[in-house]
This record gives C-alpha cells, sequence and structure tokens, in this order.
C-alpha cells in the first residue's frame, strides 16, 4: 500500500518554506484562521479538521496524461481549504450535508442528502461548483461501500470550503477541489486513505463532472512535496518520483502568468478537450488496425491509448528492450507513414476499422459529450509522441546534472519553448492572447515560456533566471496586461503573475 495522505496538526507541515526564512506566510496563517473563524460564525461550532489540496502547475508533457505517458508537474502553494464539522446522524432516510462557499457570491449555498444506498446523481447538464463535491462524493461512498459492505452509513457533515485557485485559470482549480473534497469525505467517516487510492478515486470521480480527464491534476495535488516537481508514471500503473531542481547559475525560477481567458472545461469540453481525447483514442485504433495490432481495452485508463499501441508494436516487432526514445522514433515514423490524411472523417475511420458509423459513434463518440465532424489524427498523435520525448530529455536534464549552467538552461528552455509551438500549431490547443504572452516574455529574457494546463486559455508557465524576473513582468504588463486590461487593479496584477515555489500536496489539518 502506498503511503497515506498526511494528517497534520500544524500549518507549518504543509506552507513552511513558502515563506522567507522558511515560514509560514501571514496571509497564508490569516486566511486559515478566517476560514475557521467564519465556520464558527456560520454553524456555531469549531471545524473537526481542515482537508487541503493544492493546485498545480505542469511544467512540461501536455495533454499527454491520457495517453498514458509521463509528465512533469508540481503542485503550487494556493490550495483549496475544506473545514468540516461531522455530524452523527441516525435517520435512514439519508444523511445531510450542508456545504458552503468563503466566496458565497459566486458560489451559493447547498443542502444535499448522502442516500443510504445506491449512487449520488449529479447533473450534468447544470454546471455548478458543487458538482466536483458530489464528484468527490460519488467516488468515495462508492469506495468506502466496497470496504465495508452493507453495514456502511455515512456520516453527516457541515463544510466551508475556501478556494484560492483561479478558475479556469489552468491551476488545476477543479482536481483541488475535488481530491480536498474525496479526502474530507475520508476523514469524515474514519477512513485513513493512502494516497495511491485517494487519488484513483479522484481520477475517475473527476469525470463524472463530463470531462475525461487524465491523472496529472490529482495526482500532482495529492502526491507532491515542498521543492521537488513530480515526474508521473501512468504506464503500465502509477507510480511518482520526487524530482529536485538542481541549483543553477543564474538561479532559476518559474514564473505563472495568467490570461485572464478563462476557458471552462466543463463548458467546452465537447469541442476541445474531449474531442482530443477522442482524436488520441480514435489515432490508436486505426494505428493498431493499420499495423495488424489488437488491442486490449484497459480498464485503468480510457480505453485504448498511444502508450499501450507502443508496447503492443515494439512486443510484435521484438524491440521492447530498445531505448525509450528509438521507441518513441519509431512510432513517430510510423504516425507519418500511416497516417496520411490531414483529417478524418466517421466514414473514412469506420472504413479502416471495418466497422458501421453507428458502431465507430458507440464504441468511441458516446462516453462524454464530444462534438465534431472530422478528427485530426495525425497531428494530435505526433504532438503526443514528440511531448513524450520532451518530458524524458526535460527529466534527465535535470537528475544528471548536478548544477545547471548557462546551456543547459538555454536547453531547457527550448525544450518548453518546443511544447508551446506544438501546442500552438499541430495539438491546437493555445490561443493568440498566450500566444503573445509567451513571445513578449522571451523577448525579455525568459529561457522559455509556454501554456500549461488544458490550454485555450487559462495559464502560461515561464522558465527564468533570477536576473530577468523583473525585466519579464515589467514586459508582460506594459505589453500584455496593461494593453489589454487598461483599468486592471493592483490586486489583479498580483495574481496575474506569481512565481510559484514547488509546494506540499493533499493533507488533513486537524487541531491547528
Ligand atoms: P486542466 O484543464 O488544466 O485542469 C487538463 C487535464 C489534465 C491534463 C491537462 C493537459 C483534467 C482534470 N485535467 O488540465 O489531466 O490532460 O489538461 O495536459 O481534465
Ligand atoms: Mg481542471
Amino acid at each position: 500500500m502506498s503511503d497515506l495522505v498526511p494528517k497534520v496538526d500544524s500549518l507549518e507541515h504543509v506552507y513552511a518554506g513558502a515563506g522567507e526564512g522558511h515560514t509560514v506566510p501571514g496571509n497564508v496563517q490569516n486566511r486559515f484562521n478566517k476560514v475557521v473563524r467564519s465556520f464558527e460564525s456560520r454553524y456555531g461550532h469549531k471545524p473537526d479538521f481542515v482537508s487541503r489540496s493544492p493546485g498545480r502547475v505542469n511544467i512540461i508533457g501536455e495533454h499527454i496524461d491520457y495517453s498514458l505517458y509521463n509528465v512533469l508537474p508540481a503542485a503550487v502553494l494556493v490550495d483549496v481549504l475544506m473545514a468540516v464539522r461531522v455530524v452523527k446522524d441516525a435517520s435512514t432516510e439519508g444523511v445531510l450535508v450542508k456545504i458552503a462557499n468563503m466566496n458565497s457570491e459566486k458560489y451559493a449555498p447547498k443542502e444535499l442528502t448522502i442516500p443510504s444506498s445506491g449512487t449520488v446523481e449529479i447533473d450534468k447538464k447544470h454546471h455548478s461548483w458543487v458538482n466536483y463535491f458530489l464528484a468527490g462524493l460519488q467516488g468515495s461512498l462508492e469506495y468506502l461501500r466496497k470496504k465495508d459492505g452493507k453495514i456502511f452509513r455515512a456520516n453527516g457533515m457541515e463544510i466551508l470550503v475556501d478556494g484560492n485557485v483561479p478558475a479556469g485559470g489552468g491551476l488545476s482549480s477543479s482536481a483541488a477541489l475535488v481530491c480536498a473534497s474525496a479526502l474530507a469525505i475520508m476523514a469524515a467517516n474514519n477512513y485513513d486513505i493512502s494516497k495511491q487510492d485517494l487519488l484513483d478515486i479522484c481520477i475517475v470521480s473527476e469525470r463524472a463532472v463530463g470531462v475525461f480527464s487524465g491523472g496529472m491534476d490529482q495526482a500532482a495535488s495529492i502526491f507532491s512535496k515542498r521543492g521537488y516537481l513530480l515526474y508521473c508514471h501512468f504506464f503500465p500503473t502509477f507510480s511518482a518520483e520526487h524530482v529536485p531542481v538542481p541549483a543553477s547559475d543564474p538561479e532559476l525560477t518559474f514564473l505563472i502568468a495568467q490570461s485572464f481567458v478563462t476557458s471552462d472545461k466543463a463548458v467546452t469540453a465537447p469541442i476541445h478537450y474531449n474531442l482530443r481525447v477522442v482524436e488520441c483514442t480514435l489515432a490508436t485504433v486505426v494505428l493498431a488496425k493499420l499495423h495488424d495490432i489488437v488491442l486490449d481495452p484497459d480498464d485503468s485508463s480510457l480505453g485504448f491509448c498511444l502508450r499501450n499501441f507502443q508496447e503492443e508494436i515494439m512486443k510484435k516487432q521484438g524491440r521492447r528492450d530498445e531505448p525509450f526514445g528509438t521507441q518513441l522514433d519509431a512510432i513517430i515514423k510510423a504516425i507519418k507513414t500511416t497516417l496520411e490524411k490531414e483529417s478524418y472523417t466517421r466514414k473514412d475511420i469506420a472504413e479502416i476499422l471495418g466497422i458501421s458509423v453507428a458502431e465507430v459513434e458507440k464504441q468511441y463518440l458516446s462516453k462524454f459529450p464530444v462534438r465534431a465532424e472530422s478528427f485530426k489524427l495525425r497531428q494530435r498523435a505526433l504532438h503526443v509522441l514528440e511531448e513524450a520525448g520532451r518530458v524524458v530529455k526535460f527529466r534527465d536534464t535535470l537528475t544528471t546534472s548536478a548544477k545547471l549552467d548557462q546551456e543547459k538552461l538555454l536547453y531547457l528552455g527550448e525544450l518548453m519553448n518546443k511544447t508551446q509551438d506544438s501546442c500552438r500549431d499541430i495539438y491546437e490547443c493555445s490561443c493568440p492572447e498566450i500566444d503573445e504572452i509567451c513571445s513578449i516574455s522571451r523577448r525579455a529574457g525568459a529561457y522559455g515560456a509556454r501554456l500549461t494546463g488544458a490550454g485555450w486559455g487559462g495559464c502560461t508557465v515561464h522558465l527564468v533566471p533570477q536576473n530577468k524576473v523583473t525585466a519579464v513582468t515589467d514586459a508582460l504588463k506594459k505589453e500584455y496586461y496593461f494593453k489589454k486590461f487598461p483599468n486592471i487593479s493592483e490586486e489583479k496584477l498580483e495574481e496575474a503573475m506569481v512565481l510559484s515555489k514547488p509546494s506540499q500536496g493533499s493533507s488533513l489539518i486537524v487541531g491547528s
């Protein structure tokens, strides 16, 4: 069994190191105290515990987690705090959960009942913040019922949520909320959950909201360790490796900059995110068919994925022991030579697979909402394989260097820039504002700049030498924020750009 999610009795275990002198920053402590006080005035008691899960920034490895290739994210300092009091409830009808948000204007409070049997209903059509809690609830209940059998009865809960991960901002506010919710529900039912089980629950849970998500965000939120990047393997099963960022000359920082273009995945998924997942799945089955390979659908992933195809074709050709990079090159060649069309219609795909259009729709287009007439199989698959190669190079550079000199920093930056080019041109998940932010930042001295997260808006990440941070942030202010938002407030500007240090993953804070 993997480690349990830590239970800590002081904020230092979670946030220390974030401030100067390795202390808990004053604003973080104040925010926490405010949540506890608001809880008391709302419900008339102190909370029993606070469940905390952070957002994440992805350093490299975009849109490849759902094809089961490795990615390299890190948790950020902004997070979801969920203060909870357990309410024992003897009713046989189901137990009550009261949930409210500190930002009540935007996120209205709600009362809901946990059914004593059956599943929790989630109304995917009406997108609400509570859906993410319900998603966590659905997965957690299923897990607890399986463990405890029929005797399991959930406890009631009073909950107050405070999140400071910008919503729709590419830092995975959704995963932070799902993970904090599932962890809170486990704790409210006296269950000490392992990180691995929480991850499995949360990946599946977030899909209940209607997005065909991979596992990177939840993994980064749960497993991250302060000061390290998290190298996530998804194939053949999940494992995580904490990768330190070596000392560098000049000193290195990761800057996160918002585009303030909101891309709400739960709404746009059918034409953006889900469509990309489907395109990768279709590329996999078409490649397999054209290479005469039979793939087993894989329950742990999304059915059929490119990493599985790589494994099977390498096995078939007796090349499984070849270096990973050589294997990637072979698959890239196969993609270029066999997926010749610019785009494939349902009919094209049906013909290749030797099934009807109705069958294609049933098997590949009905699990999650998707809207498209044709599918760019070659381009999407190429991005995935080339990006998988860049991730390995990035990680290897970090783990094999005692110190990062100028040449290595330039190389890491170049890998990130290539990712951005690929996201813009081949995967088509960037947007003009993100492209612009990246050019401004590189001109002002960043080694590398790219979108982070799903894209189509949201957030960017920049590899910047310490001595260029001011030049980069000044240029972004002048050439992007002030231009696009002439009346932008100081507060908003502060939120727009943050220097991020890798932070701690999920924890339960008890008695602080
Ligand atoms: P965002 O939209 O930034 O939370 C999404 C997926 C990830 C990954 C990235 C792209 C969810 C919950 N997250 O991140 O799994 O695929 O896009 O690399 O769908
Ligand atoms: Mg998300």
